[in-house]
């Protein structure tokens, strides 16, 4: 039997046959060029061009081929997607879902909308690819993530928001924080899967404490944390530091974001996905 895990280029992770995962490209387009967001992408290069890009420039989430593409005959698939509250992703490969089943209809497939990305995304990929190696059952394992979902939260620190504001993505209120420079938007992924900022800090060291009062509130008590950052290994070690010195027994790794979490999170940024006690409700509007 063939299992597969499925997820957008808003993971981390890149795809791994050996693990039975794939990842599905997210494009970034300017009047110049467009970056497939796959593992052939030099992240690097590409945040190097923006710095100096002045133009307009878009996003596209995978199409239904895409997905197809990587269902690859499978007989169970787990399908792990961005937020439907920004982008189409999730919509995109529930198309694809269905058309997969008109040809395999003994197959099994699961689709669930993280109603976040990055970090928390990563978090809920990893915790899949551990289950798949377990005894359970297809049944078992979505119960499981499903619960698991509940349980993941994403905070974040932002140095600049221009991207998402330009593509319309965040709300006009949210939008005019972007007019403000040299300030730090601590924020997290609302119960609607959308950018809620928190806070707004002239030092990095009043989001940290914003980060430690949240993760409190979140009834964090030192479990998993994914930190993903846009080349600031730096600030990632600093965040590290901090919830170390709060939470002695977290397990904490930290990965650079891939191109679309680049883009939108912006040079510096940096994202944080954990493991919590209290169930944080999550809000589907668009499925
Ligand atoms: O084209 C598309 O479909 C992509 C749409 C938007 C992608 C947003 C990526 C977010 C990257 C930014 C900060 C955290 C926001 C949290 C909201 C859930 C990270």
């Amino acid at each position: 039997m063939k299992v597969k895990v499925l997820s957008d280029s808003s993971c981390d992770l890149l795809s791994d046959e050996k693990m039975g995962f794939s990842s599905v490209p997210f494009n970034i387009t300017t009047n110049e060029k467009n970056y497939v967001d796959d593992q052939n992408l030099d992240v690097e290069a590409m945040i190097n061009d923006f710095k100096k890009y002045k133009g307009r420039s878009t996003t596209a989430c995978p199409g239904v081929g895409l997905w197809l593409n990587e269902m690859d005959g499978a007989d169970e698939i787990y399908i792990i997607t961005m937020t439907s509250g920004i982008s189409g992703t999730f919509n995109s490969a529930s198309i694809a879902k269905e058309m997969y089943l008109e040809e395999h209809s003994n197959a099994k497939i699961a689709i669930f909308d993280t109603l976040s990305t990055a970090a928390e995304e990563t978090l809920v990929v990893e915790k899949v690819l551990e289950l798949i190696k377990t005894s359970n059952t297809f049944e078992e394992n979505c119960k499981i993530i499903e619960d698991y979902i509940k349980h993941t939260r994403l905070f974040f620190t932002l140095e600049s928001i221009k991207n998402f504001a330009q593509n319309g993505r965040v709300s006009k209120a949210v939008a005019s924080l972007v007019s403000i420079l040299g300030i730090t938007i601590f924020g997290t992924a609302s119960h609607e899967g959308t950018l809620e900022p928190i806070s707004k800090c002239m030092k990095y060291k009043q989001a940290l404490k914003s980060l430690i009062e949240n993760l409190n509130e979140a009834g964090f008590d030192g479990g998993k944390v994914i930190i993903t950052h846009v080349k600031n290994e730096n600030k990632a070690l600093l965040v590290k530091d901090e919830i170390l010195k709060h939470f002695p027994t977290s397990e904490i790794k930290i990965y650079k974001a891939r191109g679309l979490c680049s883009y939108y999170a912006e040079l510096g940024g940096i994202l944080i996905g954990v493991e919590c006690k209290n169930e944080y409700e999550k809000i589907f509007k668009n499925h």
